[in-house]
């Protein structure tokens, strides 16, 4: 072998996953300063530091500027309809239990029109991990309010405010049976992703609300790098403990708040996995 050879050799060595290992050659539209570049770099850091493989991975998302991540990792993606990314993300868990499943998207696509699912993805108790980027906004149709805006927030899609009172994701997703719910923020794009790989570990069905800021529609969010902390508390496993802490924070509180002991939907390989040509000609007119 000449020496030439055995370089390349050693070159094409699989190398361990860097979160560079994650991130596709397709370069994001979001607006500049945008928080959801920095959810991108958490989730591919917590892939890294997971030592997945892109094709062990898969990211699911709905519409939504949010959404758009799948494009942007080397891991499959499904960028699927508005609103039905965790039905998709069920069904793909469902067939290849062995895949690591991520779903991201926004608190429109996610608690609005996905709100249904939601619920039944955390009663389900489906192994996977769910990350919803809310900036309390519609940022892709350009700023209508979102179930998680505050009832005061005066637009001029919504003078005065819509007076209505606001979702709770993470107590909507403890009293629905979500087997871990935590908090991060997209300025700390380390602890974010260390509360991505921890939620990534935990069986069962993960839920992480990430506060990131749409300086496009809702610049006053730039003061959320002021206003979080980390939680003053250590994560618990009683979920009416969890609830009540987070009914009655002041909705900045970052850390891992709960981690419970649910079992996790049971998942068996098919023993006889159906062919795409099978499937293909039971659909045939
Ligand atoms: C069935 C359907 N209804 C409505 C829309 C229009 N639509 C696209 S994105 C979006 C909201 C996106 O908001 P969010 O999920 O919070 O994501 P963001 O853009 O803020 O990241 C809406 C209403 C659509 N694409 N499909
Ligand atoms: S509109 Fe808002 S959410 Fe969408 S890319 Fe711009 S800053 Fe981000």
């Amino acid at each position: 072998m000449t020496p030439t050879a055995t370089a390349t050799a050693v070159t094409e060595r699989p190398a361990a996953s860097t979160p560079a290992t994650f991130k596709s050659a397709t370069k994001p539209i979001w607006c500049p300063g945008c928080g959801d570049y920095s959810v991108l770099s958490s989730i591919t850091k917590a892939f890294a530091m997971l030592a997945l493989k892109p094709e062990e991975t898969v990211v699911v998302s709905g519409i939504g500027c949010s959404s758009r991540i799948p494009a942007y990792t080397t891991c499959y993606g499904f960028h699927g309809v508005h609103g039905r990314a965790l039905a998709a993300a069920t069904g793909v868990k469902l067939a290849r239990p062995e895949l690591t499943v991520l779903v991201a998207g926004g608190d429109g696509d996610g608690y609005s029109i996905g709100g249904n699912h939601f619920l039944h993805a955390c009663r389900r108790n489906v192994d996977m991990t769910y990350v919803v980027m809310d900036n309390h906004v519609y940022g892709m149709t350009k700023g209508q309010p979102s179930p998680t805006t505050e009832p005061d927030w005066d637009s001029k899609l919504a003078p005065g405010g819509t007076g209505v009172r606001a979702f709770h994701p993470l107590v909507i997703a403890l009293a629905s049976g979500a087997n871990f719910v935590a908090r991060a923020f997209s300025g700390d794009p380390n602890g974010t992703a260390d509360i991505i790989a921890q939620a990534v570990r935990h069986p069962g069905f993960s839920f992480v609300e990430i506060l990131s800021p749409c300086v496009t529609f809702r610049p006053d969010q730039r003061s959320w790098k002021d206003l979080v902390h980390p939680a003053s508390v250590t994560v618990t496993d009683d979920p009416a403990r969890a609830a009540r802490r987070v009914m009655t924070d002041d909705g900045f509180n970052i850390g891992v708040l709960y981690a419970g002991g649910r079992t996790p939907y049971p998942l068996a390989r098919r023993a006889h996995p159906v062919a795409v040509a099978d499937l293909e000609a039971e659909f045939a007119p």
